[in-house]
């Protein structure tokens, strides 16, 4: 169909008819309507000027036009750059900056962020403009190392990396869980995800796309519909905080998934325990596995064969793991090669030149242990990282924007065990003598700085932060004290 392999595989093979999608209002797209509607984005992005190589950035709620813009811009040739909706306008204003875009693609509604972009003389465009009837465009020829995406991830020193992911990154990964997990044009996958990640947009959409099967697409994860649709899907794919709600709930019984064939978990650990309860409860054993913005996914527990609760299985093919100076038990940081891992980070050589051993091997941040039978077992991070929900938090980025407040001497940001995210977020804050903050001040503060999951939970103040003798903030004592 043409010289773009990527949207070549994910859009050049499945019948006209075929149902690609159908909404929570039963509005149903087939995939010969998702190519004319590709097809026609593509004319409107190279009418606007988007050339091969251009960043298009992206912040819009949940809809099948957030799929299209993704595959049109893919076939534009350009690179496509999906934002979480909770940005607030002066997170999206760095993102611009970083990124200098072509376009940038918002809701009619969105107000703050539009007034940072015309501030910085970036293009707008609605999805409505960029769907509308037009001209259509063929796509673009792409080689493999080109980029496709660039997905923003914060970092230990506070400020966000744009991982650049290539069209091999993408289209490798893509064909290599389509095959482990068995997906067929006769799957129906139970789409609940955010589409601004790897695990809703990569992993979920495209393993549907090449295997020309269709989803049920919701707007966000809501338990109601959840249970509605589950009876005619065959998959979902979620991050642990579906499964511990979902076993908080009667209405996911053995018979109510009895048409599922697959329950994939990932973006954050699921507990041992919750993949017990849930075998038991339902018959299926959750296969989890793990993977990074970065890499895409790394391991998999296996289709076929023992899907061991609190491990995240073994290295895709094609993929290889190892774990860096080990521990007597054997545990230390996992390194990943493969095609799957990013060519680094846009435009900051320093910060990728300290994400790769000096062999070339992308260093994780993770800890993990590799048993005798090759089961990788996550055992922490290394990294300063909290995850709520399935969204990462660094807490650098956090502790930066409360240590700027008025009355505050400085901070320190840690996870607290959640029984329904994981980990929330929590504060110590110490405030100069005299200052009245208190702990819904400093909430309030920063609620136009930063999207609403960064920000901390509980916030406690203290007279002084817990150090070690080298004077390192003790996060583990924060931790304990709550
Ligand atoms: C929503 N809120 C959150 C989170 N989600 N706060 C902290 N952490 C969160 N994850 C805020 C909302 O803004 C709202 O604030 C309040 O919490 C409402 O909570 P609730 O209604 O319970 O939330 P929800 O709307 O039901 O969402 C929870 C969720 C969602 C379903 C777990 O966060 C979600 O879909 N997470 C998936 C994230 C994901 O896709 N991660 C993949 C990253 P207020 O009350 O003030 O309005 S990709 C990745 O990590 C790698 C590559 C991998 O391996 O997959
Ligand atoms: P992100 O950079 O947002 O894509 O998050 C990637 C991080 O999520 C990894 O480095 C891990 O720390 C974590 N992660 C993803 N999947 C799993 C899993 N199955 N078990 C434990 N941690 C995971």
């Amino acid at each position: 169909m043409t010289d773009n392999r990527l949207i070549a595989a994910l859009l050049g093979h499945q019948p006209d008819t075929a149902r690609f999608l159908v909404t929570a209002d039963g509005t149903e797209m087939s995939y010969g309507a998702l190519r004319d509607r590709v097809a026609r984005t593509t004319g409107h992005l190279r009418a606007a000027g988007v050339a091969a190589g251009d960043r298009v950035l992206c912040q819009i709620a949940k809809s099948p036009d957030g799929l299209v813009l993704y595959l049109a811009t893919v076939a534009a040739g350009a690179v496509f750059v999906p934002l979480n909706t909770g940005y607030t306008g002066s997170e999206i204003d760095y993102f611009l900056g970083d990124a200098d875009p072509a376009l940038l693609i918002l809701d009619s509604s969105t107000q703050d962020a539009r007034a940072v972009a015309e501030a910085r003389g970036v293009r707008v465009a609605t999805p409505a403009e960029l769907t509308a009837q037009g001209p259509k465009a063929e796509a673009v020829a792409r080689g493999p190392d080109d980029l496709a995406a660039i997905l923003y991830t914060s970092g230990t020193t506070g400020r966000s990396k744009g991982a650049m992911l290539t069209h091999d990154n993408l289209l490798s990964n893509a064909e290599a869980l389509t095959e482990l997990w068995r997906f067929t044009k006769d799957d129906t996958l139970l789409h609940a995800l955010p589409i601004f990640h790897t695990h809703g947009l990569f992993v979920a959409t495209n393993i549907v796309l090449m295997a020309g099967a269709d989803m049920i697409f919701l707007p966000g994860f809501d338990i109601d519909a959840l249970a509605r649709h589950m009876p005619v899907c065959t998959a979902m794919m979620g991050v642990p905080t579906f499964y511990t709600r979902m076993l908080s709930d009667p209405r996911f019984t053995r018979e109510a998934l009895a048409h599922m064939r697959l329950f994939v978990s990932g973006s954050a650990p699921l507990l041992a325990e919750a993949h017990a309860e849930f075998e038991a409860r339902t018959g299926h054993a959750i296969l989890e596995r793990y993977g990074m913005t970065e890499t895409n996914m790394i391991t998999s527990n296996p289709y076929d064969g023992d899907r061991r609760a609190g491990t995240v299985g073994h290295p895709l093919p094609g993929v290889e793991i190892r774990i860096s100076a080990p521990d007597d038990q054997g545990i230390g940081v996992v390194e990943v090669k493969g095609p799957n891992v990013t060519p680094g980070y846009w435009q900051n050589a320093e910060k990728t030149a300290e994400s790769f051993t000096a062999d070339g091997w992308f260093i994780t941040g993770d800890l993990g242990q590799v048993s005798d039978d090759g089961y990788l077992t996550i055992v922490g991070r290394e990294k300063d990282l909290v995850i709520s929900g399935g969204f990462n938090i660094y807490p650098k980025e956090v502790e930066v924007e409360i240590d700027a407040l008025p009355g505050v001497v400085e901070s320190a940001v840690y996870g607290l065990p959640d029984p329904d995210m994981g980990e929330i977020v929590a504060a110590a804050v110490v405030l100069e003598p005299g200052a009245v903050l208190e702990e819904a001040g400093i909430v309030a503060a920063l609620s136009d700085k930063l999207a609403r999951f960064k920000i901390p939970r509980r916030v406690r103040l203290l007279p002084e932060l817990p150090r070690n003798t080298m004077g390192k903030v003790q996060k583990a004592q924060l931790r304990s004290e709550g």
